[in-house]
């Protein structure tokens, strides 16, 4: 439901609420309401709070969490030695994790393909299957802009490859090295019965040797599989490091539900409107 509905839901649910409280007090002058003003009112609140916090509250992610960062080659020849923009992409993805498993390629020989087996920790195993190779490259690049972020090694790979997972994941982030120099364009694929594609926003045709780092989490699509897709396959050859997963269990604070701006809003309205009534019973008691 968007917000929009949300918000037509809130305003209808109110006023039949404050319309039934018109009701009782016509009723009152009858002796029909046994219900004492105040018992009455504090009913009315709860039952408002109540419907407000129902339609108005959501996860944070309940649309792809989405995590980028962008730091711009200084060519074929040349390692960064910092790339800020990936890093804080990644800290704000990790940080909406509980000790996820990442696969930093350094415990596979160099030259090692496909299938690897990976090791990601509580988030279970996988395994990578499709094109490319562990290069190991100590310093430097491998003289086409490619170099690992973590330790020696990296993935490299001039075309599609996947990975599959024991355990259906909701979080997955990695680094990017020399992707979109030759105009290629990284795409990612998740899938578990029904698949998502996603553009990765990089540059096309950046310098060589720039780093992305790329994270997201959909609670509400797990997936066991995930396909790394390069529109130019063959031309333009993509770097990987750092591969991080997440199961539902491991994602930490944003899964608890937020009140929305337009929630707030409805509540601020509907307690405004409450405490008037409230007065002009107190008022009426008074007379
Ligand atoms: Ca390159
Ligand atoms: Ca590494
Ligand atoms: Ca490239």
């Amino acid at each position: 439901m968007d917000n929009k509905k949300k918000g037509i839901g809130i305003f209808i649910a109110a006023i039949m609420v404050i319309a039934g409280e018109g009701r009782k007090k016509e009723m009152e002058g009858r002796s029909i309401s046994t219900w004492r003003p105040a018992t009455r009112l504090g009913v009315g609140v709860i039952f408002v709070i109540i419907l407000v916090l129902a339609g108005a509250t959501t996860s944070a992610v309940a649309q792809p969490t989405t995590f980028f960062g962008e730091d711009t080659g200084l060519g074929e020849d040349t390692r960064l030695t910092s790339h800020p923009n990936a890093d804080a992409a990644r800290d704000a993805f990790l940080a909406q994790l509980n000790n996820p498993g990442t696969e930093d390629f350094e415990s596979f020989a160099d030259g090692a393909t496909a299938p690897l087996a990976a090791n990601f920790g509580p988030a279970g195993t996988a395994t990578l299957q499709g094109t490319g190779y562990v290069n190991e490259v100590p310093t430097g690049t491998n003289g086409y802009g490619r170099y690992p972020i973590s330790g020696d090694k990296y993935w490299d790979s001039s075309s599609s490859f996947y990975i599959e997972f024991s355990e259906p994941q909701v979080a997955f982030g990695f680094y990017g090295v020399d992707v979109g120099d030759f105009s290629g364009q990284l795409t990612l694929t998740y899938e578990d019965g029904t698949a998502e594609t996603i553009t990765i926003p990089h540059t096309v045709n950046s310098p060589g040797g720039t780093v992305i780092y790329y994270g997201f989490i959909d609670l509400e699509k797990p997936f066991t599989k995930v396909t790394f897709g390069n529109t130019e396959a063959g031309t333009d050859v993509f770097g990987f490091d750092d591969f991080t997963i997440g199961t539902r269990e491991q994602v930490g604070p944003q899964a608890v539900p937020t009140l929305t701006p337009i929630g707030l809003i409805a509540l601020i309205g509907l307690l405004s409107v409450v405490a008037a009534i409230s007065i002009r019973t107190n008022i009426r008691k008074r007379r």
